[in-house]
């Protein structure tokens, strides 16, 4: 405790003029219109999480703290404001650590705050209570990481952390806060006056002029060029102006994953299904918020056709994404929102719409891709393949444009990703870049609170499995949650047998015929056993409609799908396994 915070306790007069390490948490949050903490209870953080409640916090109770940290991290997308998971010591903390990083990688600004053990015990290796150095282990896999020793400094430690989280390039934060600290009683005034409402936590950084003419003149020079939208671009929440420049470009826009929406995937401009054709034949190619890391081929490869057929412009925040991959002939260093405002308006009055040749290869293309998707999508078979089922999900996606889509699998993400259209921005929540499975309970919770609209969560059966006890947190909380397992009866598919014709399965299938369905009614929910697509479209339809906890174990073919679903080639081969 710090000597002003002793002299203070130790005259401590009537408990109204005092406050303590507790409400100086809440207060600093609350000061910074954060509402929600995310997190799982225990020493030394239970009562933290009460007085939030009572507070008027709403303080949702995870199973995992890697789910309530996945839960933080999304709601900072949606918000552009940190999402707040709140851990015990040791354990939790490590368990919340997954999500802190995966954020950090995603650029999901998050903040991670831990309870901690004694300090002076923790670095004598005296073996407390859960004892770790949480602060060294969190540093290299967030953005930014501090502890605060004194109540007086709690003000201070989360100004910063919230700073941290969502200036630049937003990221994951990690806040220690020690046992101690929660205890430790100041002056309540002098507390008042120790927070820090955080003005213009994430500022514009406006594009220099040159930077936006030099990307403007490779435009205008260009025959076939391509916008690509990344998942930045989605956060940046500057919609209208990425429309403004894609239709008054009149440039195919290639959406990555959770960029769908942005401008609807049935916009005529729209090159997703023809994603092969634009990625290798496009000659200036604009990025923005993407970033051409392995999701994009890193720029070069086959999949960019012939070699130095590119030039790259790229709108990105972060200046020194710059050449991570490729030479970026163009780059427009700024926030989304101010870097596209600047190139609009360079645009003018009168700018050239793209060549229509070009416009005119890229829609047959995807029209040509669109029809022969089509008969797949309304086969009414049982079992279904992932394409019959997808094809139920497309249509209730389409009536309610407004829910949130939540996606992780394999094969279930690969090909949902394709065959789901979005209509609008910020609908589309998955794995990201990572490709991490067991997000998806974490993300549709908070999905569901953040945003108060319905949530479809399509899983597969190994995917929900790492975060499947969390249905019973949406049952407890009564979030209007319907989460679709596609049950294939393993990863990537159920029909894997053990080599050696042993007792043990295959290392990649799970029990046959298993009921998911029956976790969500054990906790009060709906549950369904769906094996066509009409059972499907039934089930899913009410559940939008009610808004009920609803489970749909979607039974697929065990042999429907491929290993690794679309990125089977990023699997190493054995040279000895082919002899
Ligand atoms: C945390 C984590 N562990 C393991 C993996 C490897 N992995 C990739 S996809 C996948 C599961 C795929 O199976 P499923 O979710 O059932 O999808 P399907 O292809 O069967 O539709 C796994 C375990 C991962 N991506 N992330
Ligand atoms: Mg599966």
């Amino acid at each position: 405790m710090s000597a002003a915070a002793q002299s203070v306790d130790s005259r401590a007069g009537a408990e109204q003029d005092l406050t303590d390490g507790f409400h100086l948490v809440i207060d600093a949050i609350k000061l910074n219109g954060i509402d929600t903490i995310y997190g799982v209870p225990g020493i030394p953080i239970t009562d933290l999480g009460r007085m939030a409640q009572a507070a008027g916090m709403r303080v949702i109770s995870f199973r995992h703290e890697q789910n309530a940290g996945n839960a933080a991290a999304i709601a900072g997308f949606l918000n552009r404001k940190p999402g707040i998971c709140l851990t015990v010591s040791a354990p939790g903390f490590l368990n919340g650590l997954t999500a802190l990083a995966n954020a950090t990688t995603n650029c999901f600004p998050m903040i991670l705050i831990s309870g901690s053990s004694e300090r002076e015990v923790v670095d004598l290796q005296q073996g407390d209570y859960e004892e770790m150095d949480q602060l060294a282990i969190a540093k290299p896999l967030c953005k930014a990481a501090f502890r605060v020793l004194h109540a007086g400094d709690i003000g201070t430690g989360v100004a910063r952390a919230i700073r941290a989280a969502v200036s630049g390039r937003p990221g994951g934060v990690y806040l220690d806060l020690p046992a101690k600290l929660f205890s430790q009683v100041m002056n309540a005034d002098a507390g008042r006056r120790s927070l820090v409402e955080v003005v213009d936590a994430a500022p514009v950084q406006i594009p220099a002029p040159a930077a936006v003419r030099r990307a403007l003149d490779l435009i205008k020079g260009a025959k076939r060029p391509l916008i690509v939208l990344g998942k930045g671009a989605a956060y940046a929440q500057a919609d209208d102006a990425i429309r403004a420049l894609v239709e008054k470009s009149g440039i195919p826009f290639l959406p990555m994953s959770m960029a769908k929406g942005l401008l609807p995937d049935t916009h005529p401009q729209c090159a997703g299904a023809a994603r092969s054709l634009v990625l290798k034949d496009a000659d200036v190619v604009m990025l923005i918020g993407a970033r051409l890391n392995w999701l994009l081929s890193h720029g070069k490869g086959r999949t960019w056709g012939e070699p130095g057929s590119k030039t790259f412009i790229q709108v990105d925040i972060e200046p020194r994404e710059m050449d991570s991959n490729v030479a970026i002939t163009a780059p427009v260093v700024g926030d989304i929102g101010s870097c596209v405002a600047a190139l609009v308006e360079g645009m003018g009055g009168s700018w050239p719409g793209a060549p229509a040749e070009w416009t005119g290869t890229v829609k047959a293309k995807r029209e040509e891709n669109i029809a022969k998707m089509a008969p797949r999508l309304m086969k009414n078979s049982a079992p279904m393949d992932f394409h019959a089922a997808l094809g139920v999900l497309r249509t209730v996606v389409k009536d309610r444009p407004d829910a949130i889509l939540v996606n992780e699998g394999a094969n279930t993400l690969d090909l949902a990703r394709g065959v789901i259209d979005m209509y609008q921005p910020r609908k589309r929540l998955d794995v990201g870049t990572w490709g991490v499975m067991g997000v998806g309970m974490g993300f549709a919770i908070a999905a569901a609170i953040e945003t108060g609209k319905p949530v479809l969560a399509v899983v597969g059966d190994s995917a929900f499995g790492f975060s499947g006890m969390e249905v019973e947190t949406v049952c407890r909380y009564k979030l209007p949650v319907c989460v679709v397992v596609f049950n294939n009866d393993g990863i990537y598919r159920g029909t894997d047998v053990n080599p050696t014709g042993g007792a043990d399965p295959a290392t990649t299938v799970f029990v046959k015929g298993s009921r998911y369905d029956r976790m969500m009614e054990a906790f009060g929910g709906a549950g369904v056993h769906a094996t066509t697509p009409d059972e499907l479209r039934r089930a899913v339809t009410e559940a939008m409609a009610s808004g009920r906890p609803t489970l749909v174990n979607a039974a697929i073919d065990p042999a429907a799908g491929s290993e690794s679903g679309r990125i089977g080639n990023l699997n190493p081969q054995s040279v000895l396994k082919k002899k």
